[in-house]
Protein backbone atom coordinates (compact mmCIF):
# COMPACT_ATOMS: atom_id res chain seq x y z
CA UNK A 1 0.00 0.00 0.00
CA UNK A 2 1.32 3.19 -0.97
CA UNK A 3 1.84 5.93 1.78
CA UNK A 4 0.20 9.03 2.13
CA UNK A 5 0.76 11.57 -0.55
CA UNK A 6 2.35 15.27 0.70
CA UNK A 7 -1.46 16.69 0.08
CA UNK A 8 -3.05 14.12 2.26
CA UNK A 9 -0.24 14.50 4.93
CA UNK A 10 -0.99 18.27 4.94
CA UNK A 11 -5.05 17.95 5.70
CA UNK A 12 -6.18 19.79 8.70
CA UNK A 13 -5.44 18.55 12.02
CA UNK A 14 -7.64 19.16 15.31
CA UNK A 15 -6.26 19.42 18.71
CA UNK A 16 -7.79 18.38 21.92
CA UNK A 17 -6.62 19.25 25.48
CA UNK A 18 -5.69 16.02 27.60
CA UNK A 19 -4.66 17.25 30.45
CA UNK A 20 -4.87 20.57 32.20
CA UNK A 21 -1.52 22.01 33.40
CA UNK A 22 -0.21 25.21 34.73
CA UNK A 23 3.04 26.27 32.56
CA UNK A 24 2.12 23.78 29.66
CA UNK A 25 -0.87 22.70 27.17
CA UNK A 26 -1.20 19.22 26.57
CA UNK A 27 -3.00 18.34 23.67
CA UNK A 28 -3.46 15.09 20.81
CA UNK A 29 -4.69 15.37 17.18
CA UNK A 30 -6.40 11.91 17.80
CA UNK A 31 -4.49 10.58 14.60
CA UNK A 32 -1.19 9.54 16.83
CA UNK A 33 0.54 13.27 17.55
CA UNK A 34 0.79 14.28 21.04
CA UNK A 35 2.27 18.42 21.21
CA UNK A 36 3.18 19.62 24.70
CA UNK A 37 3.58 23.72 24.36
CA UNK A 38 5.53 25.96 27.08
CA UNK A 39 2.86 28.70 27.85
CA UNK A 40 4.75 31.21 29.59
CA UNK A 41 5.00 34.03 26.26
CA UNK A 42 5.30 36.61 28.96
CA UNK A 43 8.84 35.48 29.34
CA UNK A 44 9.87 34.09 26.61
CA UNK A 45 8.98 30.39 27.09
CA UNK A 46 11.32 30.32 29.63
CA UNK A 47 11.07 27.21 32.01
CA UNK A 48 10.90 27.35 35.65
CA UNK A 49 10.85 23.91 37.36
CA UNK A 50 7.18 23.52 37.58
CA UNK A 51 7.39 23.91 33.75
CA UNK A 52 9.64 21.42 33.80
CA UNK A 53 7.66 19.00 35.88
CA UNK A 54 4.82 19.23 33.91
CA UNK A 55 6.19 18.77 30.91
CA UNK A 56 7.34 15.44 32.54
CA UNK A 57 4.56 14.43 33.26
CA UNK A 58 3.09 15.00 29.99
CA UNK A 59 5.49 13.04 28.47
CA UNK A 60 4.96 10.02 30.39
CA UNK A 61 1.27 10.09 29.18
CA UNK A 62 2.57 10.47 26.18
CA UNK A 63 5.33 7.44 26.05
CA UNK A 64 2.59 5.51 28.18
CA UNK A 65 -0.56 6.12 25.39
CA UNK A 66 -0.39 3.33 22.92
CA UNK A 67 -2.04 5.34 20.23
CA UNK A 68 0.63 8.39 20.33
CA UNK A 69 3.61 7.92 18.03
CA UNK A 70 4.90 11.32 17.91
CA UNK A 71 5.62 14.05 20.53
CA UNK A 72 5.52 17.56 19.40
CA UNK A 73 7.56 20.27 21.87
CA UNK A 74 6.98 23.74 21.50
CA UNK A 75 6.58 27.23 22.98
CA UNK A 76 3.47 29.31 22.86
CA UNK A 77 3.15 31.79 19.97
CA UNK A 78 5.71 33.14 17.43
CA UNK A 79 8.53 35.14 19.40
CA UNK A 80 9.84 31.93 21.37
CA UNK A 81 10.27 27.96 21.51
CA UNK A 82 11.85 28.87 24.38
CA UNK A 83 14.30 30.94 26.27
CA UNK A 84 15.75 28.23 28.77
CA UNK A 85 16.14 28.57 32.80
CA UNK A 86 13.71 31.49 34.44
CA UNK A 87 16.26 33.47 35.75
CA UNK A 88 13.98 34.86 38.23
CA UNK A 89 13.61 31.59 39.96
CA UNK A 90 17.23 31.03 39.69
CA UNK A 91 18.95 30.72 43.03
CA UNK A 92 22.32 30.19 44.31
CA UNK A 93 21.74 26.11 44.80
CA UNK A 94 19.96 26.21 41.56
CA UNK A 95 16.43 26.63 40.46
CA UNK A 96 13.61 27.09 42.94
CA UNK A 97 10.14 25.64 42.67
CA UNK A 98 7.19 27.36 44.35
CA UNK A 99 5.13 24.23 45.11
CA UNK A 100 4.23 23.87 48.59
CA UNK A 101 6.70 25.94 50.88
CA UNK A 102 8.85 28.15 48.78
CA UNK A 103 12.07 25.59 48.27
CA UNK A 104 14.83 27.06 49.87
CA UNK A 105 17.17 24.57 47.92
CA UNK A 106 17.02 24.47 44.42
CA UNK A 107 18.46 21.63 41.66
CA UNK A 108 18.55 21.15 37.92
CA UNK A 109 15.09 19.88 36.90
CA UNK A 110 16.33 20.24 33.42
CA UNK A 111 19.03 17.40 33.59
CA UNK A 112 16.12 14.58 33.95
CA UNK A 113 13.79 16.09 31.43
CA UNK A 114 16.56 15.97 28.92
CA UNK A 115 17.36 12.38 29.90
CA UNK A 116 13.67 11.03 29.18
CA UNK A 117 13.46 12.92 25.62
CA UNK A 118 16.29 11.20 24.52
CA UNK A 119 14.96 7.37 26.31
CA UNK A 120 11.83 8.32 25.47
CA UNK A 121 11.28 5.25 22.43
CA UNK A 122 8.93 7.69 20.51
CA UNK A 123 10.35 10.59 18.15
CA UNK A 124 10.29 13.96 19.90
CA UNK A 125 10.02 16.62 16.91
CA UNK A 126 10.72 20.16 18.50
CA UNK A 127 8.66 22.97 16.56
CA UNK A 128 10.60 26.28 16.60
CA UNK A 129 9.58 29.58 15.97
CA UNK A 130 11.56 32.55 17.57
CA UNK A 131 13.84 32.21 20.07
CA UNK A 132 15.46 29.00 21.12
CA UNK A 133 17.51 30.61 23.78
CA UNK A 134 19.98 29.33 26.93
CA UNK A 135 18.76 25.85 28.13
CA UNK A 136 15.65 26.19 25.22
CA UNK A 137 18.23 25.88 22.46
CA UNK A 138 19.66 22.55 24.61
CA UNK A 139 16.28 20.91 24.74
CA UNK A 140 15.34 21.90 21.04
CA UNK A 141 19.27 20.06 20.10
CA UNK A 142 18.06 17.11 22.47
CA UNK A 143 14.58 16.49 20.50
CA UNK A 144 15.24 14.06 17.86
CA UNK A 145 13.91 16.33 14.94
CA UNK A 146 13.59 20.51 14.98
CA UNK A 147 11.51 22.13 12.22
CA UNK A 148 12.43 25.59 12.47
CA UNK A 149 10.52 28.78 11.21
CA UNK A 150 12.05 30.97 9.22
CA UNK A 151 11.99 33.77 12.31
CA UNK A 152 14.20 31.46 14.43
CA UNK A 153 16.63 32.29 16.44
CA UNK A 154 18.81 29.94 18.40
CA UNK A 155 21.93 30.90 20.64
CA UNK A 156 23.84 30.73 24.13
CA UNK A 157 23.48 32.70 26.98
CA UNK A 158 25.79 30.98 29.53
CA UNK A 159 28.89 32.89 29.87
CA UNK A 160 26.60 36.26 29.42
CA UNK A 161 24.43 34.96 32.18
CA UNK A 162 26.66 32.92 35.10
CA UNK A 163 25.77 29.50 33.76
CA UNK A 164 26.77 26.94 31.51
CA UNK A 165 25.18 23.31 30.28
CA UNK A 166 28.70 21.62 29.84
CA UNK A 167 26.57 18.02 29.18
CA UNK A 168 24.45 17.43 25.80
CA UNK A 169 24.23 21.53 25.44
CA UNK A 170 28.04 21.55 24.86
CA UNK A 171 28.77 17.43 23.63
CA UNK A 172 25.82 17.50 21.57
CA UNK A 173 25.53 20.60 20.08
CA UNK A 174 29.72 20.01 19.06
CA UNK A 175 28.57 16.42 17.69
CA UNK A 176 25.62 18.57 15.26
CA UNK A 177 27.90 21.49 14.19
CA UNK A 178 31.58 20.71 14.84
CA UNK A 179 33.50 21.95 17.75
CA UNK A 180 34.91 24.62 16.92
CA UNK A 181 31.48 25.97 15.86
CA UNK A 182 29.91 24.54 19.29
CA UNK A 183 32.94 26.88 21.12
CA UNK A 184 32.36 29.61 18.98
CA UNK A 185 27.94 29.32 20.30
CA UNK A 186 29.24 29.09 23.92
CA UNK A 187 32.15 31.24 23.99
CA UNK A 188 30.58 34.10 21.55
CA UNK A 189 26.82 34.04 22.99
CA UNK A 190 25.92 35.39 19.20
CA UNK A 191 22.56 34.56 17.84
CA UNK A 192 22.10 32.73 14.55
CA UNK A 193 19.23 32.80 12.18
CA UNK A 194 17.27 29.99 11.02
CA UNK A 195 19.54 29.61 7.68
CA UNK A 196 22.42 29.74 9.51
CA UNK A 197 20.76 27.18 11.85
CA UNK A 198 20.10 24.84 8.69
CA UNK A 199 23.46 25.30 7.03
CA UNK A 200 25.38 24.18 10.59
CA UNK A 201 23.36 20.96 10.40
CA UNK A 202 21.04 22.41 13.86
CA UNK A 203 17.64 21.90 12.22
CA UNK A 204 16.12 19.86 10.34
CA UNK A 205 14.56 22.25 7.81
CA UNK A 206 13.45 25.64 7.50
CA UNK A 207 9.98 27.04 6.24
CA UNK A 208 7.63 30.37 6.86
CA UNK A 209 6.36 31.04 10.23
CA UNK A 210 3.18 30.56 9.01
CA UNK A 211 3.05 27.26 8.31
CA UNK A 212 5.48 25.96 10.65
CA UNK A 213 2.63 23.74 12.51
CA UNK A 214 1.51 22.17 9.25
CA UNK A 215 4.79 21.37 8.24
CA UNK A 216 5.40 19.62 11.95
CA UNK A 217 2.41 17.64 11.54
CA UNK A 218 3.32 16.68 7.96
CA UNK A 219 6.73 15.62 9.07
CA UNK A 220 5.38 13.63 12.07
CA UNK A 221 2.57 11.68 10.00
CA UNK A 222 5.52 10.67 7.62
CA UNK A 223 6.75 8.98 10.62
CA UNK A 224 3.35 7.64 12.07
CA UNK A 225 3.25 5.33 8.80
CA UNK A 226 6.25 3.78 9.38
CA UNK A 227 7.31 0.60 11.60
CA UNK A 228 7.12 2.56 14.97
CA UNK A 229 9.13 -0.23 16.31
CA UNK A 230 11.49 0.50 13.76
CA UNK A 231 11.72 3.82 15.01
CA UNK A 232 12.24 2.61 18.61
CA UNK A 233 15.07 0.86 17.88
CA UNK A 234 17.00 3.41 15.52
CA UNK A 235 16.25 5.81 18.48
CA UNK A 236 18.28 3.53 21.12
CA UNK A 237 20.65 2.81 18.32
CA UNK A 238 21.73 6.25 17.12
CA UNK A 239 22.29 7.42 21.63
CA UNK A 240 24.01 3.58 22.03
CA UNK A 241 27.78 5.01 22.02
CA UNK A 242 27.04 7.76 23.13
CA UNK A 243 25.28 6.68 26.17
CA UNK A 244 27.90 3.81 27.12
CA UNK A 245 26.43 1.18 29.28
CA UNK A 246 22.90 2.85 29.57
CA UNK A 247 22.58 3.12 25.91
CA UNK A 248 23.34 -0.30 25.34
CA UNK A 249 21.13 -1.44 28.25
CA UNK A 250 18.19 0.36 25.95
CA UNK A 251 18.98 -1.43 23.32
CA UNK A 252 19.68 -4.93 25.06
CA UNK A 253 16.31 -4.14 27.05
CA UNK A 254 14.35 -3.67 23.48
CA UNK A 255 15.37 -6.85 22.21
CA UNK A 256 14.20 -8.72 25.39
CA UNK A 257 11.20 -7.06 24.24
CA UNK A 258 11.15 -9.13 20.95
CA UNK A 259 12.84 -12.06 22.69
CA UNK A 260 9.23 -12.21 25.05
CA UNK A 261 7.10 -12.92 21.79
CA UNK A 262 9.74 -15.93 20.96
CA UNK A 263 8.52 -19.76 21.51
CA UNK A 264 11.79 -20.25 22.67
CA UNK A 265 11.30 -17.80 25.32
CA UNK A 266 8.09 -18.85 25.48
CA UNK A 267 9.31 -22.07 26.76
CA UNK A 268 11.16 -21.06 28.85
CA UNK A 269 8.24 -19.01 30.85
CA UNK A 270 6.39 -22.07 30.54
CA UNK A 271 8.27 -24.74 32.10
CA UNK A 272 8.59 -22.71 34.83
CA UNK A 273 5.00 -22.11 35.52
CA UNK A 274 4.29 -25.69 34.86
CA UNK A 275 7.05 -26.91 37.36
CA UNK A 276 8.78 -28.88 34.45
CA UNK A 277 12.35 -28.74 32.90
CA UNK A 278 12.94 -26.56 29.94
CA UNK A 279 13.04 -27.97 26.19
CA UNK A 280 15.61 -25.48 24.49
CA UNK A 281 17.33 -28.61 22.43
CA UNK A 282 14.09 -27.52 20.00
CA UNK A 283 15.25 -24.60 19.12
CA UNK A 284 18.28 -24.36 16.45
CA UNK A 285 21.67 -22.95 17.98
CA UNK A 286 21.70 -20.28 15.11
CA UNK A 287 25.49 -20.29 12.94
C1 LIG B 1 15.17 35.34 24.54
C2 LIG B 1 15.58 36.78 24.34
C3 LIG B 1 16.74 36.87 23.34
C4 LIG B 1 14.34 37.53 23.75
O1 LIG B 1 14.63 38.89 23.59
P1 LIG B 1 13.40 39.94 23.35
O2 LIG B 1 12.49 39.42 22.30
O3 LIG B 1 14.02 41.27 23.13
O4 LIG B 1 12.55 39.92 24.69
P2 LIG B 1 12.93 40.50 26.13
O5 LIG B 1 12.40 41.86 26.25
O6 LIG B 1 14.36 40.30 26.42
O7 LIG B 1 12.10 39.49 27.07
C5 LIG B 1 10.70 39.65 27.25
C6 LIG B 1 10.41 39.41 28.69
O8 LIG B 1 10.76 38.07 28.99
C7 LIG B 1 11.68 38.03 30.07
N1 LIG B 1 12.59 36.88 29.87
C8 LIG B 1 13.11 36.44 28.73
N2 LIG B 1 13.88 35.38 28.96
C9 LIG B 1 13.82 35.11 30.27
C10 LIG B 1 14.39 34.12 31.11
N3 LIG B 1 15.21 33.14 30.61
N4 LIG B 1 14.12 34.14 32.42
C11 LIG B 1 13.31 35.09 32.93
N5 LIG B 1 12.73 36.08 32.20
C12 LIG B 1 12.98 36.07 30.87
C13 LIG B 1 12.41 39.34 29.99
O9 LIG B 1 13.02 39.65 31.23
C14 LIG B 1 11.28 40.27 29.63
O10 LIG B 1 10.51 40.53 30.79
P3 LIG B 1 10.07 42.03 31.18
O11 LIG B 1 9.22 42.44 30.04
O12 LIG B 1 9.33 41.88 32.46
O13 LIG B 1 11.34 42.81 31.27
C15 LIG B 1 15.96 37.48 25.65
O14 LIG B 1 14.82 37.63 26.44
C16 LIG B 1 17.00 36.76 26.42
O15 LIG B 1 18.18 36.80 26.08
N6 LIG B 1 16.57 36.10 27.51
C17 LIG B 1 17.46 35.48 28.46
C18 LIG B 1 17.99 34.16 27.93
C19 LIG B 1 18.80 33.48 29.01
O16 LIG B 1 19.80 34.00 29.43
N7 LIG B 1 18.35 32.30 29.44
C20 LIG B 1 18.94 31.58 30.54
C21 LIG B 1 20.14 30.72 30.10
N8 LIG B 1 20.35 29.69 31.05
C22 LIG B 1 19.58 28.63 31.07
O17 LIG B 1 18.70 28.45 30.25
C23 LIG B 1 19.81 27.66 32.14
C24 LIG B 1 19.96 26.27 31.60
C25 LIG B 1 19.97 25.28 32.66
O18 LIG B 1 18.97 25.16 33.31
C26 LIG B 1 21.16 24.44 32.92
C27 LIG B 1 21.02 23.10 32.72
C28 LIG B 1 22.06 22.23 32.95
C29 LIG B 1 23.28 22.73 33.43
C30 LIG B 1 23.42 24.09 33.64
C31 LIG B 1 22.37 24.96 33.38
C32 LIG B 1 22.58 26.39 33.54
O19 LIG B 1 22.27 26.95 34.58
O20 LIG B 1 22.99 27.00 32.54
Amino acid sequence: MALTNGEGLRRDVRWEPVREYEDIAYEHDGEGIAKITICRPEVRNAFRPETLVEISDALVHAREDPSVGVIVLTGQGEDAFCSGGDQRVRGDTGYLSDSGAKASVGRFHVTDLQVQIRRLPKPVVAMVAGYAIGGGQVLHLICDLTIAADNARFGQTGPKVGSFDGGFGAGLLAQLVGFKKAKEIWFLCRQYDAEQALGMGLVNTVVPVAELEAETVAWCREMLELSPFALRLLKASFHAAEDGLSGIQQLAHDTNLLFYATDEAREGREAYREKRSPDFAQFPRRP
